[in-house]
């Protein structure tokens, strides 16, 4: 199945995401997963301190999935086996809204944790801080979001509680772990632009502290399929016109390695415990 066919109306999402449930299955040897890991910006050095993966999978070879687009992110998801026996299923890479491929190849990677088994997903991503005291690779749990896509993964009369996108009990473990981790409200705009200053203004305004490009349909998606969702994101520059000096890249990209050992060790803590 190409990965385009997954937006053909005729097409049901769910059955491509058993089909590739099926593969990683196969490709595994472990018929079932139990937690799902999404890296967004930053956090592949961070993931590694999680266990060594037995398998590896590009994503071309799973049903819905298509290859990495943006540069930085791997095109593949790993098996990780716990000493518990429990299984991860780290995501490489995601689909961002602005890439066109429509909503429902944005959350194929959510659904397909589901039919793996996935009772939990922990959805992270590299964002733009709104708070100045936030530094880049600052850590930062998401309490909440604002989706400002204009567009939602459910179809049709769907109507799913929003209440607590953001499982209370794993942000609680999260903070029980690392009492210092700061917590606030994740606004998804649609990129792929970065925002003007105004709009960072007014994201401020209406309740945000991180902005970014992702994550709030994938979590949308993942309360319909009941699962538990850990959202954190990791501050990597200030949103425009919050810091009066222009981003140093160079900076932001130490920033990142030097966040990726605490990033870690968080990950791995936390997923000790679900
Ligand atoms: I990394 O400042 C990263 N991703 N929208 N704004 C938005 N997305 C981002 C930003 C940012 N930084």
């Amino acid at each position: 199945m190409r990965a385009d066919d997954i937006d053909d109306p005729s097409t049901d999402p769910r059955q491509v995401a058993q089909a590739a449930a099926a593969v990683i299955a196969e490709r595994t040897g472990a018929p079932r997963h139990d937690i799902a890991l999404v890296l967004g910006s930053g956090w592949k050095p961070a993931a590694d301190l999680l266990g060594t993966a037995d398998t590896e999978i590009d994503n071309t070879d799973v049903p819905g999935f298509a290859a990495a687009a943006v540069e930085g992110h791997t095109g593949t998801m790993r098996s990780v086996p716990l000493a518990d026996g429990r299984r991860v299923l780290v995501y490489g890479t995601r689909t961002h809204y602005y890439e066109g491929r429509g909503v429902r190849s944005v959350v194929h990677a959510v659904r397909t944790a589901a039919a793996a088994g996935c009772s939990t997903i922990v959805l992270t991503n590299g964002c733009g801080g709104l708070r100045p005291e936030w530094e880049p690779g600052t850590p930062v749990l998401i309490s909440d979001h604002i989706n400002l896509t204009a567009t939602s993964p459910l179809e049709g009369a769907t109507f799913v509680d929003l209440t607590d996108v953001y499982t209370p009990r794993l942000r609680d473990l999260a903070r029980e772990i690392d009492p210092s981790l700061e917590e606030g409200v994740y606004v998804q705009f649609r990129g792929p632009h970065y925002e003007t200053p105004a709009e960072v203004r007014m994201a401020r305004v209406i309740g945000g502290d991180l902005v970014g490009m992702s994550t709030t349909l994938e979590a949308i998606a993942a309360r319909e399929a009941g699962m538990d969702v850990l959202g954190i994101s990791l501050v990597t520059n200030p949103a425009a016109g919050i810091s009066p000096t222009p981003l140093d890249h160079q900076e932001v990209i130490e920033a990142g390695r030097a966040a990726a050992q605490r990033c870690g060790e968080l990950l791995a803590r936390i997923v000790e415990r679900i």
